[in-house]
């Protein structure tokens, strides 16, 4: 079959090739785990199909990956089809982790179990895809056979494909062998008496580099980035394991597929300061022992994977281990890890690598100290030394992701677009499965789906039912084309970008992020907010209408609701969710007292928020009788500048607990005093108590600053929520009542205003926690409406003119929006210094559940900049708190 000229518009060369091309419904390229299971669900669904394979037989992956030692490191028990009781019974793997060879043999047994092997091609490389506009349908070309010509064309060429070029001048001068792990020999190599050299500590170093160890005369290990490692403990699958499973297979199953990894263990809930050392040693020790890389990953402390502190303890860990293994002081702190947080680059198990340096006959060399200059016809130059070699190994990786895609064959979409050059800066997806431009062309596990961050198989099983459900009910509909919009993907890119806040992968250079590879645009690949959720989403996708979608088919048929499926972070989507399920009455239905008990008993069952230098509970003069109060010091020296703290609540609810994790948290942050005010509630005290109660408070403090270890000269004033409203009306009462001095003030989703009718009310009506009615309320328990516009009520109504600098923090989802936004314009307008935060995707308590919404993180930290700002606090804060 002739190659399609580059003159050749894509229609000519569907109208041309598809003459003699085999007609299917559906192409698949890759006869992996994703292509197997594609060929079995789209045969079942009525569709004809045809996979095509470069190599001579199934496996995708564990075809090409034969290198000594190369294993599954996701556990039997996980790694495995789902879809039929039947096979799993029918299949016994004889490990926990599978090693290549009987992982290639379970996927013959499933092939030839099906008959699938009579619908794929083997032995044949696909050149080029390209959409024909007119006859709505693929043209691929292929180098054996026919043409394919397909109404979908679905991309199985698994994550990590294609190899990457060995990158190091003067590869081809080498006279002796050379070897990819990614492409080894079927016959496998000859390495005893040899000298080998292997290239790369990842995955596949990690596990060839003992093996080739033991065969080879002398082995030279070159490492560019030392990785995180842990023992595999190989041997028969954990008995608790295979009992979970056995107990209820169904069960354990929908767990997976709902669980964050796709194995479904429980994570870690506890934060790392509410255990002691020892607690932590025990478990670490815990997972150490399990061998798993998921427990290792999640089950240490709740704060281990998404903040750099949590993530310190567990790295510390990690490398005392590889000192106690390693005997050469000098190798073992080569091989330690110090670039890069634990988790953020893929660790790896082992099966004594470490152990490996202690051999005599095994050398490692850091490239880090001594770079490769090139290889030569000998062997390997370092700039320091030359290494006479028989064989170089390759475990250099691969152009992952992208690269499983793009590097397969030129694939040309609406107007002959390239999916290279539209990705040039980076991929772009829609739910990683389909790209807009590139009608009917889905991949599996693709870039933006949660693919090397899971079980691969539950991600591959989730992704082609998904796509094979969406192929029927386009059938059924009528519908013969599908396309993902641009709106939708650019929604999906920036709830990735959200989603990977939660993470620490931005501070490492990995393939996740395309960081292996020169030239390659940067930007996390995988989808990090978790298989459940994930799933979730995609389900959301079908139930709201194919949302995201254009579908069209002959006659004018055509559907489309536009739309970004999550606007929600990813965390504040999860809480909402959660309380949705609860489906509580709503809080006012309570009654104050009620609601108050409740809002008590939730606070019980948060975590001990993180610590302080210093927590003490004082009482100070309020405006009509004694106030408690409670104190937080940072533990850095002081004296500290003061920041008034008022919590929210309603002016009805709350107390110093309620915004305890925020107030600790403000107070690390930013390097200061909070002194959280007990002031007076409603409706035992309605208005201006509060009001009042807030400024009496200032003065005290004013007047106690020293005593209490504050910095001579002004006070900080901050609020949230209805103590943001006490917090600018305290500013206000303070500038017309002869001070104290106040050097700025942070409003933090504050009540400026007594008026309902702006957009963010009306949107933002219910569903967000705090609702509208429950605003009416609190509003009517707090002040009689002749009061309402009281600049002391309605802070927005007062004069603003001479008040201090402002910083005022609004969410997009808070019915309280518009009049925080409403009250900076305003202070603008008055020339007061405003700076604001307008949060896309939070909700109005997004910043104050410090424990829950860890995307408030990044907030919280510009709060507390403005703060030192304004107090004039140039030193920087120590790292950890930041
Ligand atoms: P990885 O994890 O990408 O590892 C590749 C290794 O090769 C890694 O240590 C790289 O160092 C090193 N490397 C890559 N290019 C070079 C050059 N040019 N010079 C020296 N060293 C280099 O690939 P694997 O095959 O081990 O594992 C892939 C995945 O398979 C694994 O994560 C599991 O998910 C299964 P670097 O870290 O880039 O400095």
């Amino acid at each position: 079959m002739p190659l399609p000229s580059a003159s050749q518009t894509p229609s000519e060369m569907g109208a041309a090739g598809a003459q003699d091309a085999q007609q299917v419904d559906v192409a698949v390229v890759g006869a992996g785990f994703a292509g197997l299971y594609l060929l079995i669900r789209l045969r079942r669904a009525g569709f004809t199909a045809v996979a095509l394979d470069t190599a001579d037989d199934v496996g995708g992956t564990w075809y090409w990956n034969r290198y000594p030692g190369a294993r599954c490191d996701i556990q039997t028990t996980d790694y495995s089809y789902t879809f039929d009781p039947e096979l799993e019974s029918a299949w016994h793997w004889s490990e926990k982790y599978a090693t290549q060879p009987e992982i290639l043999r379970y996927l013959g047994f499933v092939a030839d179990r099906y008959d699938l092997r009579r619908d794929i091609r083997f032995g044949t490389k696909v050149l080029t895809a390209t959409w024909d506009e007119a006859a709505q349908r693929w043209l691929l070309t292929t180098d054996n056979g026919k043409p394919v010509s397909c109404r979908y064309y679905i991309m199985a060429s698994g994550c990590l494909s294609a190899p990457k070029p060995p990158e190091i001048d003067g590869v081809g001068d080498f006279k002796g062998e050379i070897y990819f792990t990614g492409r080894w020999p079927h016959d496998g190599v000859e390495l005893a008496g040899k000298r080998v050299a292997v290239i790369g500590t990842g995955s596949s170093g990690v596990q060839s580099i003992p093996k080739i160890a033991e065969q080879a005369a002398r082995l030279t290990v070159f490492q560019r980035t030392p990785n995180f490692a842990f023992p595999a403990h190989n041997g028969p699958s954990p008995a608790d394991r295979v009992a979970a499973l056995e107990k209820d297979r169904a069960d354990y199953r929908a767990q997976a597929r709902m669980s964050l990894t796709g194995v479904p263990l429980e994570r870690a809930t506890e934060f790392s300061w509410q255990l002691s050392e020892a607690e932590r040693r025990q478990r670490f020790e815990k997972a150490l022992a399990a061998g798993d890389l998921v427990a290792m990953l999640s089950q240490l402390w709740a704060d281990q994977g998404g903040d750099l502190e949590g993530n310190a303890l567990a790295s510390d860990l990690l490398r005392e281990r590889i000192r106690s293994i390693v005997k050469d002081p000098e190798t073992a702190e080569a091989l330690t890890p110090r670039d890069h947080p634990f988790g953020s680059k893929r660790p790896c198990l082992e099966t004594d690598y470490y152990a490996t340096f202690n051999r005599p006959n095994v050398t490692l060399v850091n490239l880090r100290q001594e770079p490769i200059q090139a290889i030569t016809a000998s062997g390997i130059k370092t700039d320091r030394r030359s290494f006479d070699l028989d064989v170089i190994v390759f475990a250099t990786g691969f152009d992952a992701m992208t690269g499983a895609i793009t590097s397969v064959h030129p694939i040309a979409g609406r107007g002959g677009k390239s999916i290279s050059d539209v990705w040039a800066s980076g991929p772009k997806t829609y739910l990683g499965l389909t790209v807009a431009g590139f009608p009917n062309l889905f991949m599996i596990t693709g870039p933006g789906s949660p693919s090397v961050f899971s079980n691969m198989v539950v991600s591959i099983e989730q992704h082609a039912d998904w796509v094979v459900d969406c192929l029927m009910a386009m059938r059924e509909a009528g519908f013969t084309a599908i396309e993902a919009t641009e709106a939708a993907q650019a929604g999906w890119a920036r709830h990735m970008a959200d989603c990977s806040q939660l993470t620490l992968h931005r501070l490492a250079n990995t393939w996740y992020t395309g960081a292996n590879v020169p030239g390659k645009a940067p930007g996390l690949m995988p989808y990090p907010g978790g298989v459940g959720p994930y799933r979730t989403i995609c389900d959301e996708v079908v139930s709201r209408g194919m949302l995201g979608f254009t579908l069209s088919g002959p006659n004018g048929a055509a559907q489309c609701d536009d739309g970004e499926i999550v606007r929600l972070q990813p965390d504040v989507r999860l809480v909402l969710n959660m309380l949705a399920d609860l489906n509580l009455p709503p809080l006012e239905s309570f009654g104050a007292e009620g609601a108050r008990g409740f809002v008590a008993q939730f606070n019980a069952t948060r975590p001990a928020g993180r610590p302080v230098g210093e927590v003490l509970d004082g009482t100070l003069a309020g405006a009509d009788g004694p106030l408690p109060y409670r104190l937080y010091r940072p533990a850095t020296p002081g004296p500290h500048p003061i920041v008034v703290y008022f919590h929210g609540g309603g002016w009805v609810l709350g107390d110093a607990q309620s915004d305890d994790p925020f107030c600790r948290d403000m107070c690390r942050r930013s390097g200061m005093i909070f002194v959280s005010v007990g002031y007076r509630h409603a409706p035992e005290h309605r208005f201006p108590a509060a009001a009042e109660d807030g400024y009496a408070a200032l003065r005290w403090i004013g007047e106690h600053a020293a005593e209490l270890g504050g910095r001579p000269g002004p006070l900080l004033v901050a609020g949230w929520s209805a103590g943001g409203n006490i917090a600018a009306v305290t500013c206000q009462l303070a500038r017309d009542r002869g001070g104290p001095s106040i050097a700025g003030q942070l409003l933090v989703n504050p009540v400026t205003d007594c008026t309902f009718d702006r957009p963010s009310y009306v949107e933002n009506a219910t569903g967000y926690f705090l609702t509208r009615s429950l605003m009416y309320w609190f509003w009517d328990l707090y002040c009689s409406p002749a009061d309402r516009t009281d600049p002391r009520a309605s802070p927005l109504r007062g004069k603003l003119e001479g008040l201090p600098a402002a910083f005022v923090v609004t969410c997009e989802f808070d019915p309280l929006r518009d009049e925080g936004i409403a009250y900076a314009e305003a202070l603008a307008a008055a020339g007061v210094p405003v700076e604001q935060l307008q949060a896309g995707g939070h909700f109005h308590s997004s910043f104050t559940m410090v424990d829950v919404v860890a995307t408030g993180v990044d907030g919280r930290a510009k709060m507390a900049e403005a703060l030192r700002r304004f107090a004039e606090v140039e030193e920087a804060m120590p790292k950890a708190a930041e």
